[in-house]
């Protein structure tokens, strides 16, 4: 989608420091970090949030989990990380398109704000 932010960090037509990208998912460092480590981990295809995800998304989200794992064994995040989408405006949702976050080398508070 053109007017979409996340899908045009994915076309490479807006800047941003990419930490992984394979065929179906891309993860990028996220502009504000809220902790050392915060990296976005995103579909290639366009879903705007987890709830308008469908049945036939169910092994894409699973990968885009096991992608922030693996992100996560690579920047040494040994002590423990948080893997976290926000949905709908209400959870704190600023951009339409599916993304996890990663969150990592610093301790964390339950629950989150
Ligand atoms: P959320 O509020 O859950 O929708 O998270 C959106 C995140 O996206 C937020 O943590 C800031 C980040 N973000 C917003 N604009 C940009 C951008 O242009 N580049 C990058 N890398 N991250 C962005």
């Amino acid at each position: 989608m053109s007017d979409c932010l996340f899908c045009r960090i994915v076309a490479r037509q807006t800047p941003a420091q990419f930490v992984y990208e394979d065929d179906r998912a891309a993860a990028f460092k996220d502009v504000n970090p809220q902790a050392p480590t915060h990296v976005l981990i995103v579909p290639k295809k366009h879903i705007s949030s987890l709830a308008e995800a469908s049945d036939e998304d169910a092994e894409l989200l699973g990968h885009l989990q096991r992608v922030a794992c693996r992100i996560a064994l690579e920047h040494s995040l040994t002590k423990g990380f948080r893997v976290v989408t926000n949905n709908g405006r209400g959870a704190g949702q600023s951009v339409d398109h599916l993304h996890y976050h990663l969150l990592g080398g610093r301790a964390m508070t339950w629950p989150p704000g």
